[in-house]
């Protein structure tokens, strides 16, 4: 899996005048250390899960590292694959950087590459895909979820 992100936060950062004192501003920019996790998703239950290792400090990370996961052909119309980049930390919770999903439920780009991926078997596909809040996309999986 080969993962390039921008970054989508912007670190808006206060600044006060004070004439008669002087001010020292040091600002701690947390680190952005990256992994992806990979999950495998059927009519709203996780079947598995997969993560990479974590890059240090980096925002164009990229991961020389394959997962594969056996499916059996007549689930293939019903899986869905969602990925999610996280900035690991140390303390506190992971941030999820952006997430995205393919599969034969998915729309558009997410779907166009699961249906070229069925149609060159034996070829890998590659596909670049536009972060997503992750919000948007888990809102998205529950609406199909729902739907059944
Ligand atoms: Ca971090």
């Amino acid at each position: 899996i080969l993962v390039n992100f921008l970054p989508d936060k912007i670190l808006s950062l206060p600044l006060l005048f004070l004439p008669t004192w002087s001010l020292l501003l040091i600002i701690l920019m947390p680190s952005t250390d990256p992994y992806v996790k990979i999950q495998l998703l059927q009519g709203g239950k996780r079947l598995k899960k997969k993560k990479t290792t974590v890059k240090k400090n980096t925002l164009n990370p990229y991961y020389n590292e394959s997962f594969s996961f056996e499916i059996p052909l007549e689930q293939m119309q019903k899986i869905l694959v969602a990925v999610t980049v996280f900035d690991y930390d140390k303390i506190g919770k992971n941030d999820a950087i952006g997430k995205i999903f393919v599969g034969s439920k998915a729309t558009g780009l997410g779907l166009k590459h699961w249906s070229d991926m069925l149609a060159n078997p034996r070829r890998p596909i590659a596909q670049w895909h536009p972060l997503q809040p992750e919000e948007d996309i888990d809102g998205q999986l529950a609406a199909l979820a729902a739907k059944k």
